[in-house]
C-alpha cells in the first residue's frame, strides 16, 4: 500500500517536472478562451499603437506592447458584411454576392453550413456574439414582433445580443436571442426600405428635429434624434439610445463572459464603433480635437479596456487569446455632417496607405490588426500576410479541428502565425471591393472595372480605385500605390488576372 502510494507520488512528481521543463508551446493547457473583438470601419492609422498622434487609446496600446502587432493583415473584403461573411465562413464573400445589406434583410448565411461559431462549440466551446450583425435575419423580411429566425443560433452562436444591422439603419432596437428587447406587444414595429411607414418623422420632412444633418439616403425615420436608413413604426419602448451603446454592450459582454468563465467560451464582439452615426457617451464627448469620430475612437478603446479588466478581475486572462481587429477601412463622410473631414487635422485614418471604406487600394482592407495571448504570445510585431478568411482554419487547428475545405474553402492555416511563432503569412489573397484585387507577394493587382460607383458614393471624396484599366502596384517599392506599373510589366498583369480568375473560378 505504501509502495504503491510512493509510486504514485513520484509518477506526479515526474509529470510535474517533464510539464515544467517542457517548452511553452507543447505544455497540455486548457483550451483557451476565444474573444474576437471587432472593431467598425477603424483604419490602419487610427490607434495610438499604429502611429496616431491626434488620438490615445491606451487599452488598444497595451495588448499591442503586450502582444503581436500586425502590419499587414487583412479584412476580406472593404465593407461590412462580406468581411463579417468571410471571418464567420472562411469562405471569401463573392462566392455568396454577399454585399452590404438592408437592415431587413434574410440572413445570408446557409444554416446547414459549418460557421466558426458551429467548429468551435464542436470543439466544446460556448458560444457568444455581442454588437453589430448585419448579415440579416430570418428567412424573408423579418416579422420583428416574434422570435426571429434563422438567426444567430442557427449558424451556431447560444448567445446573442445584438444591433441587427447598422446604426444607422432601421430598425434600432437590440435583439437579444432573436427577440426585440424590451418590446411591447401593444406596439408592434414595422420596417420598410421603400416607403414612409407609420407617423414617426423623417429626416426629410423635419430637418430641425436634428442632433446631426445627414444626406438624402440617412434621412429616413428619425430616432434618438437621428434620421437614419430606412422607415420605421412602432416599438417605441425598445428603441435603443446611440450613446448608450459603449455601457450596454460592455455589460452585455461581461456578464457572457462572468457566466462561462469556467468552460472554454467563444465570443464575438462586434463593436459598433466607430461607424455612423457616431455618437459617443457625454463622458467621452471632446476627448479629442476630431470631434465624434476622434471621440468614438476613445470610447471603444474604453470598451476594450472594460472588457479586458473583466478578464483580468476573473482571473482568466492568461488563458484567453484576444483577436483584435477591424471589418474594413476607415471613412470620414458616410452621410452625416458630423464634422470628421473638417477636423481631421493631421490625423492619417489609413495611415501611410491609400484609400480607405469602400476602396480597392490597401486602406480599404488592411487593419489594425493584434493578438494577444499571455505568456504564450511574445510582444513584438508581424509584417507576415494574413487574412481574416484565415481565422476559421487557425482556430480550429488551435482547437484540435478538422478543417473541411468545402465548408471553409478560402481559409488557411495561420495558426502559427497568429501566435508570432512563424512569419510565414499567405503567399497572395484576394481582396474584396467593387472590383477585386489580389496580392501576390509584394504584387498587387487591380481588376478593371467599368462599373458607376453607386449614386450615393459619387458625390463623396472617397477613393474606390475602381478604373477601366488594370492596375498594378508593387508594395515593396510603392506602399502608397501611387506608381501603376501595367504598362511596365504586362507579363505579371497577365498572370495576376490568370490567377485572380483560377481563385474566381473561371
Ligand atoms: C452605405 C451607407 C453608409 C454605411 C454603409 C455600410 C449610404 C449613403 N451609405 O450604403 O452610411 O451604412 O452602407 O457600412 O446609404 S458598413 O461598414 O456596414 O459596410
Ligand atoms: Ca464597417
Amino acid at each position: 500500500m505504501k509502495l504503491k502510494k510512493l509510486t504514485l507520488l513520484s509518477a506526479a512528481i515526474t509529470f510535474v517536472l517533464l510539464v515544467t521543463c517542457m517548452p511553452k508551446q507543447m505544455q497540455p493547457r486548457q483550451k483557451p478562451n476565444i474573444l474576437i473583438i471587432y472593431v467598425d470601419d477603424l483604419g490602419y492609422g487610427d490607434l495610438s499603437c499604429y502611429g496616431a498622434k491626434a488620438v490615445k487609446t491606451p487599452h488598444i496600446d497595451e495588448l499591442a506592447n503586450n502582444g503581436l502587432l500586425f502590419t499587414d493583415a487583412h479584412s476580406s473584403a472593404s465593407t461590412c458584411t462580406p468581411s463579417r461573411y468571410s471571418l464567420l465562413t472562411g469562405s471569401y464573400a463573392f462566392r455568396n454576392n454577399a454585399a452590404i445589406l438592408p437592415g431587413d434583410a434574410p440572413l445570408i448565411i446557409d444554416p446547414e453550413r459549418v460557421t466558426i461559431a458551429d467548429m468551435l462549440k464542436k470543439a466544446g466551446y460556448i458560444t457568444g456574439v455581442i454588437g453589430k450583425w448585419h448579415l440579416g435575419l430570418g428567412n424573408g423580411e423579418p416579422d420583428w414582433n416574434i422570435e426571429i429566425k434563422p438567426g444567430p443560433k442557427e449558424i451556431g452562436f447560444d448567445y446573442s445580443f445584438l444591433i441587427p444591422a447598422t446604426a444607422d439603419r432601421v430598425p434600432t432596437v437590440f435583439v437579444e436571442n432573436q427577440r426585440v428587447v424590451n418590446l411591447e406587444k401593444e406596439n408592434p414595429i414595422e420596417v420598410s426600405y421603400d416607403h414612409k411607414i407609420g407617423t414617426l418623422p423623417t429626416g426629410l420632412e423635419h430637418p430641425e428635429q436634428l442632433k446631426m444633418k445627414a444626406d438624402t439616403q440617412h434621412s429616413g425615420t428619425i430616432i434618438n434624434g437621428i434620421s437614419r436608413i430606412g422607415f420605421m413604426s412602432g416599438g417605441s419602448s425598445a428603441h435603443w439610445k446611440d450613446e448608450e451603446f459603449a455601457t450596454v454592450l460592455s455589460q452585455k459582454a461581461k456578464a457572457f463572459i462572468t457566466k462561462h468563465k469556467d468552460k472554454p467560451f467563444f465570443m464575438y464582439y462586434s463593436l459598433p464603433s466607430i461607424h455612423v452615426p457616431r455618437s459617443p457617451n457625454a463622458k467621452f464627448v471632446g476627448a479629442t480635437e476630431m470631434g465624434p469620430r476622434g471621440d468614438d475612437i476613445v470610447q471603444m478603446d474604453w470598451m476594450v479596456g472594460e472588457i479586458m479588466k473583466n478578464l483580468r478581475d476573473l482571473g482568466i486572462d492568461k488563458n484567453t487569446l484576444v483577436i483584435f481587429s477591424s471589418d474594413n477601412g476607415p471613412v470620414l463622410d458616410d452621410g452625416y455632417a458630423d464634422n470628421a473631414v473638417e477636423l481631421i487635422g493631421e490625423h492619417q485614418p489609413s495611415g501611410i496607405y491609400r484609400g480607405g471604406k469602400y476602396s480597392a487600394y490597401e486602406g480599404g482592407t488592411r487593419m489594425p490588426t493584434i493578438t494577444y495571448w499571455p505568456d504564450v504570445i511574445k510582444p513584438g510585431r508581424s509584417d507576415a500576410l494574413f487574412n481574416q478568411v484565415d481565422l476559421f482554419a487557425s482556430l480550429a487547428t488551435l482547437t484540435g479541428q478538422q478543417v473541411d475545405n468545402k465548408n471553409a474553402p478560402d481559409s488557411k492555416d495561420m495558426s502559427q502565425v497568429l501566435l508570432g511563432n512563424s512569419s510565414d503569412g499567405r503567399k497572395s489573397m484576394l481582396q474584396e471591393s467593387f472590383t477585386m484585387s489580389i496580392r501576390s507577394g509584394a504584387w498587387k493587382y487591380i481588376e478593371p472595372l467599368s462599373k458607376e460607383v453607386p449614386d450615393w458614393l459619387a458625390n463623396k471624396t472617397i477613393e474606390t480605385g475602381l478604373s477601366s484599366a488594370p492596375q498594378l502596384y508593387n508594395l515593396k517599392e510603392d506602399p502608397e500605390e501611387m506608381n501603376d506599373l501595367s504598362a511596365k510589366y504586362p507579363e505579371k498583369v497577365k498572370e495576376l488576372a490568370k490567377e485572380l480568375n483560377r481563385i474566381k473560378g473561371m
